[in-house]
């Protein structure tokens, strides 16, 4: 009888458990499904590699871009939305900047260059998280 009682008193509290699990495993960060390495070149005013470009939802990428142009560039990519997904800080012509980006949601996002009116020169694009 007591192993009974034992096996009741938790089933009432069960549903909430489940949610509670539930819930930590829809906002635990289960770390990246992958990696990998992209390298960009930034000129006056494109970053080529960009076109085209495709990520993988949970993915996590590290851009190394390299300034070719004559021109100092950075690189921001963002959620359609406008959410900050990373940032690439200025890369003087001639110099190499990294930065690690998560993409954690599926949709679609774009980068720009937002030094000055590159972005009017051209130095945005769009691209898809699957
Ligand atoms: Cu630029």
């Amino acid at each position: 009888m007591r192993r009974l009682a034992v096996l009741r008193l938790p089933s009432a509290a069960l549903p909430l458990a489940a949610l509670a699990f539930a819930a930590l495993a829809a906002c635990g960060d289960d770390g990246p499904t992958a990696r990998r390495t992209v390298a960009l070149t930034a000129v006056d005013y494109d970053v080529p590699q960009l076109r085209g470009f495709a990520a993988q939802k949970g993915e996590e990428i590290t851009f190394t871009m390299t300034n070719n142009g004559a021109q100092p560039h950075n690189l921001e990519l963002l959620t359609a939305d406008g959410t900050r997904l990373g940032r690439l800080d200025v890369v003087q012509p001639g110099a190499t900047g990294t930065f690690t980006v998560r993409m954690k949601a599926s949709g679609s996002a774009k980068w720009v260059c937002d030094i000055a009116d590159h972005v009017a020169r051209g130095m945005r694009g769009a691209f898809v998280v699957t």
